[in-house]
């Protein structure tokens, strides 16, 4: 019997695509129960502005767009909400959203002042001496504040829990073009984390993957969605995920090309551990801002 062929490997132009490619985090999307309660939460507790908003009656659902500052230059949050959907399962396997400030104390005075949940009073990270915090917001997704002088994105990391760090790694490194920009093993905390993305963690946003020693798998829920990125070329960029898939895991769940209606050039897959990535066309996503 014939053996089933070996992926043929793209050129080295190719493979070195998502490193060339102009990168840059877009948005994080996920479902909330309540649009209005939460863009009250986001605008009068942590300090965002509503970017815009947009109903799409055909499909029962709206998206709010929310974060620091315009689109065309700041990672900001997607909300979703679905018609009649008051609440979601957010899993174990999400952490976090990051918000950089330079004083985590007084941000949260405030969001308390607002009736906001603080699940970790201000102080130094365990371990570390960085002051951090936490909140929940209305649907019980979770806020880190970090404190930061200053920062030209607030809205500085998506953290998600994986099962096999070094995997991941390679996958976002070679399907992504993305740097490790930090690593910290924390063995008294049975943690190791890596920060990746496309500059430096005080300069932009930040993927943290979070290894939590002995732990493989983790439930996703169906409330955090995804987060999409800019590419120059959707087609490029998913010849290269695809190969990357074959030798580490995670699939494309859409092939490159427009979405019907909008025309945005998208793809989207999941990483090996089934977190899901999009990548949106520049280009075309200017398009849609305007
Ligand atoms: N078991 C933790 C590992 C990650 C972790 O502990 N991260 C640090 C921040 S980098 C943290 O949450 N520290 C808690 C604290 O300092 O109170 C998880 O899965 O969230």
């Amino acid at each position: 019997m014939a053996e089933a062929a070996a992926p043929v490997a793209p050129s080295a132009e190719l493979l070195e695509w998502p490193t060339k490619d102009k990168r840059r985090f877009l948005h994080a999307v996920y479902r909330v129960g309540d649009l209005d309660r939460t863009i009250k939460f986001y605008t009068e507790a942590l300090g965002m502005k509503l970017l815009r908003k947009r109903d799409i009656p055909e499909e029962k659902y709206s998206n709010a767009f929310l974060g620091f500052g315009p689109e065309e230059s700041h990672f900001v949050v997607e909300l979703t909400y679905n018609y009649g959907v008051s609440s979601y399962d957010i899993g174990t396997g999400f952490g976090h959203f990051a918000i950089a400030t330079p004083d985590v104390y007084k941000l949260v005075e405030d969001i308390r002042a607002k009736g906001g949940n603080v699940t970790r009073e201000p102080g130094p990270v365990k371990g570390g001496s960085t002051v951090i915090a936490f909140v929940n917001d209305p649907d019980g997704y979770t806020f880190e504040l970090i404190q930061r002088a200053s920062t030209p994105e607030p809205l500085c990391q998506v953290m998600l829990r994986v099962g096999d760090l070094e995997r991941a790694i390679k996958f976002y490194e070679k399907a992504l073009g993305m740097r490790v920009v930090k690593k910290v093993d924390r063995p008294e905390y049975k943690y190791t984390i890596a920060m990746l993305g496309y500059d430096e963690e005080e300069k932009t946003t930040v993927l943290e993957l979070t290894y939590n020693y002995g732990v493989t798998e983790y439930t996703k829920g169906n409330a955090y969605a995804q987060i999409a990125i800019g590419t120059d070329d959707v087609y490029k960029s998913a010849e290269v995920v695809n190969f990357v898939t074959q030798e580490l895991g995670g699939k494309i769940t859409r092939q490159p090309g427009p979405i019907p209606g909008l025309n945005t050039k998208i793809t989207s897959f999941l990483d090996p551990d089934g977190w899901k990535t999009v990548l949106v066309d520049n280009a075309d996503f200017l398009k849609e801002l305007q």
